[in-house]
């Protein structure tokens, strides 16, 4: 039947029907032919590489179908969509995901066994598709995954990097960055559309004009044009059903202004110029929570923003013409934090200049079709633009800006008359010897809803870094809790513990993450706790086979894996992890028998390039580790462990296998966290401080289920009100004065004192902006009742399983349903069989 069927709510698609459609026997035959018309080789020759690819050829022939479909499906029904506009990405591989998805995972697996091939091996061929540094982009990765899913009508927009986020080396223990090039033999899963490039302005000047009717005209004459190419990515959901897209840009040359130099013969000149245009794409920027004030980089955003909107008016117009009155009940758009906060007054340009609406019609355009999601309270994360770069840029933007501004300040006057200061800290425009323009003010009057991602994140967005604007506009300051996908963090990469799952509770749970609930049920079973703990020990087997293979260290399975995975910095703390192995690894030396279970702490971390203290970091924990693992007199007891190249395919082989999910950032500080959902989901108990979604984590497992430390917010303020003075710590306490100098001799530096003094430096005549020493006791406490629990295998056991069982609220799922309720208000849209 070819009817299309709206539904109210965002539906939960029946699973995996494709099964039956698509047997193993149409698979392998897509397969060779793939190898032998797409590839050019054949089942002897090829290799790995070879047979990766041809796989993915024939998985993309199932993906293609549903695209058309949902494309047509979605055409006809013109349907409201929502259009993510991120800056990055994080996407990690698709081959797992795709054939999950599809519901075609086992079938292709027994196809790829009777050719001799095995999909895991030929899996580790696809690179990571890393168009992200950490959390904000996965997130956006998690969404358009939970939207497909959905059924929802949604386009993820962002850059066609060249090179993602660099590869990691670490050699003599210190952070290499080595270029990534993910696609230097092609990304199978990508389409091109150069029938939908768009041209971007960029330089120039502005005329102001006298219009017929008298009315002011402005017209920018640009002084650059560069080409957006798109590359779509087909976004599968589960069951196979929907599949979206990811639409990237890649920036081009425009022959457009090249050809005058080029025909008076200035050929390397007008090379020149290419080069310009192509570096637009080139890099993705690698810091992680600071801003580097580039001129590039706000030429990235505003190459994508500006690419993406014309694409979604050149679609409102094919089916709305000129009427531009339903644009905002067609078009949500979502900045993904302040990075394509540009595409706010790129709008109000279009609709200005180019629509020749008037201000109120097209601010009331603009105002509606925005929305805005806070990611970071730190204050060096915060964009602010000198409004000359601006100038010399997007001339017309800075106009419509200040504009936006002037009108806003009338604002503010009415609610707080003759109040200058107020007006100061409002406006969007920063006064100064160097004006600012301040990207966050801009997205809040520019949108309307602004989001944080935990409860206590967005309650403080509203305390302390919006407080005015909720005053203004109140109800428009929300929250959404960040989710993540249970589809690759549990069923795909951790395919042992989901078949147990499946076993005890049905296999619907991807879809309805609360149905682990179910599983509570059994915490107190001894065979089920056999079981669950037995899985967890063979992950762990894998991932110290991965480890000898990575670092050459041994570890031992049977010890307890403390995990610490994420970005380098110093609100994450990863140096109070490290000052508490260097307790451990004292207590020792100082008494051999000292009680503890074995354990083994596993670090993956990159730090951004020019982060002097974060580099020093990752520095201190490997000279620490390479200390401590040749170390017999610690006899098993300790090991530390630095992956390099933490990234989405090493964080999938590691969450499987960790017992302890380490979460210490200073409260207040981490917005929400994700990698503390995986964890937990994958039966990990979480040692963490009452900052972001651990929040949350301990109200869904119960206080009895997670180890909770350290300040709270209220008390990080009180302490900071009342003035810190690390040294206090340092001087009253001889743990903790013995292992910071213990960092200024040659004990983890042979021949080089001092090499790690930088950290006791930051700690103490530094002020320790993050509390570490604060904190310390309270957090060897906590990591004392973790070796307790653990030694008792039964108590363990139930407190990983409720970990597991716990975890429903956090599937993106959830998430994307309650932007869907509190800002999107859009409709699911089933597509056709
Ligand atoms: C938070 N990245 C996590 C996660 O909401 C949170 C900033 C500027 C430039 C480039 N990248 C960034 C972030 O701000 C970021 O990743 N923030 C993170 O967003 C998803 O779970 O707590 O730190």
């Amino acid at each position: 039947s070819k009817t299309t069927t709206k539904t109210p709510k965002a539906r939960l698609s029946t699973p995996i029907d494709k099964s039956i459609k698509l047997d193993k026997k149409i698979i392998k035959d897509a397969i060779v032919r793939h190898l032998h018309c797409s590839l050019g080789t054949d089942e002897n020759k090829a290799n790995n590489h070879a047979w990766w690819k041809a796989t993915c050829a024939a998985v993309q022939e199932q993906v293609l179908e549903q695209l058309r479909k949902t494309q047509k499906s979605h055409y006809l029904n013109d349907t409201r969509a929502v259009h993510y506009f991120s800056a990055e990405f994080l996407m990690g591989r698709l081959m797992s995901n795709n054939l999950h998805n599809l519901g075609m995972f086992e079938q292709t697996q027994q196809a790829l066994t009777e050719l001799g091939v095995n999909l895991t091996d030929i899996m580790e061929e696809e690179p990571d598709m890393a168009l992200g540094n950490g959390g904000l982009g996965r997130l956006a990765a998690c969404f358009i995954d939970s939207l497909a899913t959905l059924d929802l009508p949604a386009v993820g927009y962002g850059l066609h990097y060249e090179h993602g986020l660099f590869r990691q080396e670490i050699k003599n223990g210190e952070q290499i960055e080595r270029p990534d090039s993910w696609r230097d033999y092609g990304n199978p899963w990508e389409i091109c559309r150069p029938e939908s490039i768009q041209e971007i302005p960029l330089y120039g000047y502005v005329e102001t004009k006298y219009g017929d009717n008298g009315r002011i005209k402005k017209e920018w004459h640009p002084g650059l044009i560069v080409k957006g190419l798109p590359w779509d990515i087909p976004v599968v959901g589960y069951g196979g059903k929907t599949v979206n897209v990811l639409r990237l840009w890649q920036s081009q040359a425009s022959d457009y202004f090249n050809w005058d130099v080029f025909n008076a013969g200035g050929y390397l000149d007008a090379q020149k110029e290419n080069v310009q245009a192509e570096t637009i794409s080139k890099v993705l920027y690698p810091n992680d929570e600071t801003e580097a004030g580039k001129e590039l980089r706000l030429i990235q955003q505003y190459f994508f923003s500006a690419c993406s909107l014309k694409d979604i008016i050149r679609r409102y117009k094919r089916a709305h013409g000129d009427n531009w009155s339903r644009f905002s009940s067609q078009v949500v758009i979502q900045l993904n934090d302040t990075h394509p906060a540009i595409a706010i007054p790129e709008l109000m340009r279009i609709l200005l200049d180019r629509a020749e609406l008037d201000w109120d019609t097209a601010w009331a355009i603009s105002s509606n079709t925005f929305a805005y999601t806070n990611h970071t309270l730190l204050p060096e994360a915060l964009e602010k633009w000198p409004a000359r770069m601006f100038e010399k840029i997007l001339p017309r933007h800075l106009e419509i800006i200040y504009e936006i501004n002037h009108r806003f300040m009338l604002e503010v006057e009415k609610v707080w008359p003759g109040n200058v200061a107020m007006k100061q800290k409002l406006s969007i425009i920063e006064e100064g010897s160097d004006k600012m323009v301040r990207m966050g003010n801009l997205s809040v009057v520019g949108s309307f809803k602004v989001n944080g991602v935990a409860e206590i994140h967005s309650a403080l967005v509203k305390k302390n870094l919006f407080p005015e604007f909720d005053h203004m506009w109140p109800g428009k300051l929300t929250n959404v809790t960040n989710g993540i996908t249970p589809r690759r963090w549990l069923k795909a990469c951790n395919p042992k513990l989901s078949n147990l799952i499946d076993d005890k509770i049905g296999s619907d749970w991807p879809l309805d993450l609360n149905k682990l609930q179910e599983l509570a049920n059994y915490a107190d079973n001894a065979k089920f706790q056999k079981q669950f703990m037995q899985i967890k020990f063979e992950n762990k087997q894998a991932l110290a086979i991965e480890i000898k293979a990575l670092t050459g260290i041994d570890v031992d399975p049977k010890a307890i894996f403390d995990v610490q995975i994420k970005r380098l910095h110093e609100y994450k703390r990863q140096h109070l992890n490290l000052l508490h192995i260097m307790a451990l690894y004292r207590r020792l030396l100082a008494n051999p028998n000292y009680d503890m279970h074995p354990r083994v702490f596993i670090f993956g971390a990159k730090a951004a390039p020019g982060y002097k203290l974060a580099k020093d970091i990752i520095y201190a924990i490997n000279q620490v580790a390479t200390r401590i693992n040749n170390d017999k007199r610690v006899n098993g007891k300790l090991k530390v462990v630095f992956l390099p190249n933490y990234r989405v395919s090493l964080a999938e082989k590691i969450i499987p296998a960790a017992d302890v999910s380490e979460q210490i950032s200073t409260a207040g500080k981490e917005a929400s966290g994700t990698g503390n959902m995986k964890l937990s989901l994958n039966g990990a108990l979480t040692i963490g401080t009452l900052d972001g979604a651990n929040i949350e984590i301990a109200e869904e497992v119960g206080d009895e289920n997670i180890f909770i430390f350290g300040l709270t917010v209220d008390e990080i303020d009180a302490l900071h009100k009342t003035g810190y003075n690390p040294f206090d710590y340092y001087d009253n306490n001889r743990e903790i004065k013995a292992i910071l100098d213990w960092l200024e001799t040659d004990y983890f530096t042979p021949g080089k004192p001092g090499a790690l003094a930088s950290l006791k430096h930051s700690l103490l005549e530094g002020g320790d902006p993050y509390k570490v020493l604060a904190d310390f006791e309270s957090y060897s406490a906590a990591h004392e009742k973790v070796d307790a629990a653990y030694k008792d295998t039964t108590r363990w056991a139930k407190m990983a399983i409720l970990n597991s069982a716990k975890m429903g609220k956090f599937t993106s799922d959830r998430s994307i349903k309650d932007y869907v309720e509190r800002i999107w208000k859009l409709e699911a849209c089933k597509v056709d069989e």
